[in-house]
């Protein structure tokens, strides 16, 4: 059977885990191996600042004049997976579990324009009508004509309801209805799609601290979670955003889209280490079932091949 990086991820694997193989199966690792290594560890995205902590933590080993190919890999799944698993750990499995168990059941979406929002909750939408639940989408995206009509076909394609609000309508103020309904006709979970775009960046982390407002007038704090959609096409320009969000927002996690477009994959690790914000979802495509609940052991193994 195809591993998931293999079948899904396949420019990751084809790059990344390739070259990573090239140097588990050498017989010594030396200092000048290390350097490549950091070079390779770069150009797939770990970011600056985390690949020379791991190159750090690497070094102490050759020092010590012990290494080949298969214990550089050894000790690199353990770092690896010490940087994803550091972070407050998200309780994926607390994701729409009923609220009298504080399950995280209301998810308002965030994150720039063209980075996946919309999409994202259409396979997040289907995933739970899948489980049997009652899902709830509400267009607070009042910027753009033609978001409403998207999030629509999404309803359809996954069976969940809609709510739209008037031409014009402050969307906190449909955000508000949205949370009544959500309440009132005793849904399951509750979805809230935004606007990736303004006039300008300010308004829009304005925006969408009064939308947040809006939920937290209406929902208890512990079943909301803040998901932020990066583009992982657009690797460490995406940090700059991602800080801007995360500073108006109080973001709970991460969803990667696009990873089916990456060869690199290692934005993962920069993620944890420099945003320390956990990556919740990756989405690998254009089709409701293309999302993937982030499993940081599974990852690491598959990885490093
Ligand atoms: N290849 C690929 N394309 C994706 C993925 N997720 C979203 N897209 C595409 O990316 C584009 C933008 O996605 P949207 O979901 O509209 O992004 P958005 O964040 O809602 O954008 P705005 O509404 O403008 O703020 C669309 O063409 C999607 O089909 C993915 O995982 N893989
Ligand atoms: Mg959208």
């Amino acid at each position: 059977m195809f591993s998931f990086i293999k079948s899904k991820l396949q420019k990751i694997f084809t790059t990344v885990t390739s070259k990573l193989g090239s140097f588990f199966s050498r017989k010594t690792i030396d200092d000048a191996a290390l350097k490549e290594l950091e070079t390779l560890l770069i150009s797939s995205d770990v970011g600056v600042a985390t690949t020379k902590s791991i190159i750090a933590e690497l070094k102490k080993d050759v020092d010590l004049g012990m290494y080949n190919g298969m214990q550089l890999k050894s000790r690199m799944h353990k770092i690896l997976l010490d940087i994803l698993l550091s972070l407050p750990h998200f309780a994926t499995s607390s994701l729409g579990s009923p609220a009298d168990k504080l399950g995280l059941n209301v998810f308002l979406f965030v994150g720039i324009n063209g980075s996946g929002k919309t999409t994202s909750i259409g396979k997040l939408a289907h995933l739970f009508t899948q489980q049997g639940k009652k899902v709830l989408l509400v267009a607070a995206d009042t910027f753009r004509a033609a978001a409403p009509e998207q999030l629509k076909e999404w309803a359809l394609r996954s069976s969940a309801d809609i709510l739209v609000g008037k031409e014009g309508q402050d969307p906190a103020s449909l955000v508000f209805q949205g949370c009544e309904k959500f309440k009132n006709e005793h849904y399951d979970i509750l979805i809230i799609d935004t606007a990736g775009r303004l006039q300008t960046k300010v308004n829009l982390m304005h925006e969408l601290a009064k939308i947040k407002r809006a939920v937290e007038k209406q929902l208890p704090a512990q079943q909301i979670a803040t998901l932020l959609t990066i583009d992982a096409m657009l690797g460490q320009n995406s940090f700059e955003q991602a800080k801007l969000f995360k500073e108006s927002t109080d973001v709970t996690g991460i969803i990667l889209t696009k990873m089916d477009g990456t060869g690199k994959g290692g934005i993962v690790f920069a993620i944890a280490q420099e945003l320390s914000i956990p990556v919740v979802f990756l989405t690998f495509g254009e089709q409701t079932e293309q999302i993937k609940i982030f499993d940081p052991q599974e990852y690491v193994t598959e990885l490093l091949g």
